[in-house]
């Protein structure tokens, strides 16, 4: 029953996940620092003394801004408290090896000196090119910097979210000119650059135009070598995003995951592509918003245990700041990277180089395999007071040693294909690691 394939000259190009050595290295980072960062760092949620409750980074359209108003407050953006090296050192600490930043969100405010529009950081007060300092900055750090950039634009007068009459292809076309003149920019003047984040690409302007997300892709690789792009970027000849009509990822990476993550039993179809998920720490804030009493906002805990639960299921893991706009990072967040990052320090080898281990999933946790041959980890989250540990092991695999710190643990054989780990029956703070070496195989 041969299954209808659709001729498409801008759909996926390739299957299978790419492997040369800059998208080994991609996956190896396993977990990134998100930063949004733009003029409504300055509001955060609040205009004319009433909070909006909607994500920060949309008050504009939340509380019905005229364009020249929101636009003016370029004339405020003066971070008297940014340090691009103190940003760069807490995600460092945190254990980020990566950072993915809005160089341009919705709002259509550019952090860098584009020479494409005036809009952007060179005509604020502070006039630096703010992008530099952070690439530089991170960098140092042995950071990998790689860009967001929304297609969104509501600035620009040419941007459409529809293409209904001439004048509007005609326009939207100007739009595609500019937006593709803004990434070789970026690609072009920022060459430490290591992969692009595209947003905004979900109305039918876009999807009317897959060629174009096509050629972006195209052009990006070729003036940054090695460049990768998630598949928020694309859309095929037929309008169909992330997947072409045939089912194939286009872009190097699937980027649908959005404050959630795949189903750890029903979602393994995630282990056969490279992904990432992005997480806000409070319900749904990107930018800064100076209320966070309006959601819950996430423990240290809950975010490690969906970067653990991210990895064993073979995915990267983008967790989101929201800088204020003197520069400052809030407290709450600087308390979470430094939290995750004192775990990190002593467990994050089950993280980096580290992805679907194939092994059925367990009450107490999840496994994570290291590239090393023969070896597991078991990260636990839920500790069984009884401190036992049940494993089931695929056919044919044999645990033969357990151990945590370097301490041997008991491993109790208990039926077929199924052990026992015996660990300490005690209440621990953060999860636990335990190391399997494994045999078998007859
Ligand atoms: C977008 C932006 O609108 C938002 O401000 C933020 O930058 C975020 C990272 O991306 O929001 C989205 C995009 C996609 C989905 C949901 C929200 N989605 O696919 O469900």
């Amino acid at each position: 029953d041969a299954k209808k394939e659709f001729k498409l000259q801008y759909g996926a190009q390739r299957t299978g996940k790419r492997t040369d050595a800059a998208m080994e290295r991609w996956r190896g980072n396993r977990f990134g620092q998100f930063i949004h960062w733009g003029l409504y760092a300055i509001p955060g949620g609040v205009w004319n003394g009433k909070t909006y409750n909607y994500a920060a980074e949309f008050l504009k359209s939340s509380a019905k801004i005229p364009g020249s108003t929101w636009d003016s407050l370029m004339y405020q953006f003066n971070p008297k408290k940014f340090s691009a090296k103190e940003w760069a050192r807490m995600a460092k600490r945190m254990g980020a090896k990566y950072m993915t930043i809005t160089t341009k969100h919705h709002e259509g405010f550019c952090l860098w000196p584009s020479r494409f529009t005036e809009f952007n950081i060179s005509r604020t007060p502070y006039g630096k090119d703010i992008l530099k300092e952070l690439v530089d900055a991170y960098n140092a750090e042995g950071i990998d910097v790689n860009f967001y950039y929304s297609v969104l634009d509501w600035h620009h007068p040419d941007w459409r979210y529809d293409i209904k009459s001439p004048e509007d292809s005609v326009a939207f076309r100007r739009y595609l000119d500019f937006a593709f003149n803004q990434l070789k920019e970026l690609a072009t003047n920022y060459p430490t650059v290591k992969a692009f984040w595209f947003d905004g690409t979900w109305d039918n302007s876009v999807k009317k135009n897959g060629w174009w997300t096509y050629e972006v892709e195209q052009m990006l690789k070729q003036v940054s070598p090695g460049a990768i792009v998630n598949s928020r970027l694309r859309a095929d000849d037929r309008g169909a995003r992330h997947f072409d009509s045939n089912g194939q990822l286009m872009g190097d990476y699937e980027s649908g995951y959005e404050r959630r993550l795949p189903d750890p039993v029903t979602d393994l179809k995630v282990t056969k592509w490279d992904w990432e998920a992005c997480m806000t720490v409070p319900e749904n804030q990107w930018g800064y918003h100076k209320d966070w009493s309006i959601s819950h906002v996430k423990s240290p805990l809950e975010l490690l245990e969906m970067l653990v639960h991210t990895t064993s299921m073979g995915g990267n893991f983008l967790l989101n700041f929201g800088p204020a706009g003197d520069g400052s990072i809030r407290p709450e967040e600087q308390r979470i990277a430094a939290e995750i990052g004192s775990w990190m320090q002593n467990n994050g080898n089950v993280i980096y180089n580290s992805g679907y281990a194939g092994w059925e999933k367990q009450d107490w946790g999840y496994f994570t395999a290291p590239s090393r041959p023969n070896t597991l980890n078991m990260v636990v989250f839920n500790l069984p007071v009884s401190g036992l540990l049940k494993v089931k092991v695929p056919a044919g695999v044999k645990i033969s040693t357990a151990s945590t710190g370097g301490k041997k643990l008991r491993v109790e054989e208990i039926a077929k294909n199924q052990y026992l780990v015996h660990f300490e029956r005690k209440w621990f703070a953060m999860p636990q690691v335990i190391v399997l070496e494994t045999g078998g195989e007859g």
